[in-house]
């Protein structure tokens, strides 16, 4: 029996693209550093707390002599937070740029996420051990979790850990809390004498760890490419079989740029933007009308069918919504206890009567798997867990409601029959395209090269990534430059700010331009399965928001 695919066979052997600068010996690279920078915003509160790490210069790469890159060290990696295609190939070159140093250097992955950095655990990255993982998707060569590494006393048992390894460096793979947290990591070392540095690499499928400096964050281009094909699949179906509406939901946590990049990849008849929803306030009535329109709409041309997309965090951003959840959040955390002892029956009256009125009303129009979703148990930071509220099923039903209503009074003579589906988990862990093949690559590449030249508190960046990979430019980001101060369980903490969809952005304003022609008129494109072999617009093209954003 085979134990592996042919195509993983194959993939094995790809050689991911790297940045030309960055090519060739580690020890012929140098770093050049740029002005001293400043945060996004809260100058003063963020210079204060971070004394170590506060304004230092952005990093770029340029042909030179740095024999420190020849030094033998031991480096440490952690994957952390949900999965998302490329965090093999960022370890893979890592692991490619340690060894181009020094042979004798080692890379240590710890095992579980961040909690193995803090208990110890973990396992030498050997040879054998990456190059049965190159260019696969997963995190499963040294698992993930979410733990949050962020307490001094993480912080110091992780500094023990790593004394007892001899790990100089490490180097941390995640999203915009992990990075947060990395850089704080970074500036108590620096605070106590201890040479340790750490370096961030941008991860996430959600897409929303990026701004002027990350152009994206890994995994998106393969999660969005692999929701495409599969939308596309469907849309096919819906105008082959003209009898469903297929309504699905997206993950991407908060942000709707999965949604959005989706749509401008497949055409579906609508999509909705959380972040729209949020900025017009709109109720979720409201939101449902504008779909009961596009079903009215193509029914009086004789279409009983069609695809509607759903972010994932669509519940946080509707107004009345935003309020229930809130109470609902701070309810169950103060009357837990109470909550417990509630029989099952009774536990809808028991949540409407503990609410404000307004609130206790929108909670009581929900139909009642939509309810008891709600009150399910909150995330380690005490938040809603909105993969797990099926938003899609709740349209489907409001949606019918409605269109009962207008055909009675005569204003709607279609059918309709919803389906719903969630696409999240079949996206997270595909095997990279060659844009994210190549992208992780080059940032974990890229993350040596910033221990190589002695920086801490920086974050792996790889630019023009619209471009050939040929062109991209890399450098290294003081994580600071991205914080602002935010209210996080009652304090004002340093965060990088989360990027949510730009309503003036490229990628938006393009969806917007032709939303109505695709609502009405059946538009769809079938993008079909991520190419690995073949011509490069096919195999190596960035995403629409990449391609848009960078215009
Ligand atoms: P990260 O932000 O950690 O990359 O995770 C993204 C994500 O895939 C979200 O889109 C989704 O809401 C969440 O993880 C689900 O995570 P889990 O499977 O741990 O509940």
């Amino acid at each position: 029996m085979e134990k592996i695919s042919a195509l993983q066979k194959a993939r094995f052997a790809y050689q991911p693209k790297l940045p030309e600068v960055v090519k060739g010996n580690v020890a012929d690279i140098v770093v050049k550093l740029g002005n001293p920078t400043e945060s996004v915003s809260d100058q003063e509160a963020l210079k204060a707390l971070l004394k170590g790490t506060y304004g230092m210069p952005v990093a770029s790469f340029e042909k030179g002599t740095n024999a420190k890159a020849n030094d033998k060290i031991n480096v440490g990696v952690i994957l952390s937070g949900g999965q998302a295609p490329g965090g093999h190939n960022v370890i893979a070159g890592l692991f490619d740029g340690v060894k181009n140093g020094n042979k004798e250097s080692k890379l240590y992955g710890f095992l579980g996420g961040p909690s193995g950095i803090i208990e110890g655990e973990y396992v030498e990255i050997t040879s054998e051990l990456i190059d049965s993982y190159r260019n696969t998707g997963g995190f499963d060569i040294i698992g993930s979790g979410r733990t949050k590494l962020e307490t001094n006393e993480q912080f110091d048992k992780s500094l023990e850990v790593c004394k007892k390894l001899g790990i100089s460096a490490v180097v941390i793979i995640g999203g915009d809390d992990s990075n947060t947290n990395a850089a704080l990591m970074a500036e108590y070392y620096k605070s106590k004498g201890e040479a340790i540095q750490v370096i961030g690499c941008p991860k996430t499928i959600d897409g929303d760890l990026k701004n002027e400096h990350i152009e994206t964050s890994f995994g998106f281009d393969t999660a969005t490419k692999v929701y495409s094909e599969l939308i596309g699949n469907i849309e096919r179906d819906a105008n082959s079989a003209k009898k469903y509406y297929h309504f699905i939901k997206l993950m991407g946590r908060s942000a709707s740029h999965i949604c959005l990049e989706c749509a401008l990849q497949t055409q579906p008849n609508w999509a909705i933007i959380s972040e729209e929803v949020e900025k017009e306030q709109k109720t979720l009535t409201q939101v449902v009308d504008e779909i009961v329109n596009v079903v009215v709409k193509r029914a009086e041309k004789g279409d009983n069918f069609g695809v509607i997309l759903v972010p994932e965090g669509l519940i946080e951003f509707i107004p009345e919504m935003k309020v229930l959840i809130a109470e609902l959040n701070d309810l169950l955390a103060k009357k837990a206890d109470e909550f417990a002892k509630v029989a099952a029956a009774d536990q809808a009256d028991w949540i409407a009567k503990n609410l404000t009125a307004a609130s206790a009303s929108a909670f009581t129009s929900l139909p009642a798997a939509i309810k008891a979703q709600l009150c399910m148990d909150r995330d380690p930071h005490g938040n809603v867990q909105v993969s797990r509220i099926e938003t899609e099923k709740l349209l489907i039903e409001m949606v019918g409601a409605k269109l009962e209503t207008l055909k009675a009074e005569g204003k709607y003579k279609g059918k309709f029959a919803g389906l719903n589906h969630f696409f999240g988990y079949e996206g997270r862990c595909a095997a990279p395209s060659n844009f994210d093949a190549d992208y992780c690559y080059s940032l974990g590449y890229v993350a040596f090269l910033l221990i190589a030249s002695g920086l801490t508190g920086y974050m792996s960046s790889v630019k023009n990534l619209a471009k050939p990979a040929t062109e991209w430019v890399p450098g290294g980001i003081p994580t600071s430059m991205m914080f602002n101060m935010e209210q996080r369980h009652g304090e004002k903490k340093p965060v990088i700010r989360k990027a949510l969809v730009e309503l003036e952005g490229a990628p938006y304003k393009e969806y917007v331009k032709y939303r109505n022609e695709w609502a009405e008129n059946t538009s769809y494109l079938f993008p079909g399965a991520i190419q690995y072999y073949g011509p490069a617009e096919v195999c190596d093209a960035p995403t629409k928001t990449l391609t848009l954003e960078s215009k």
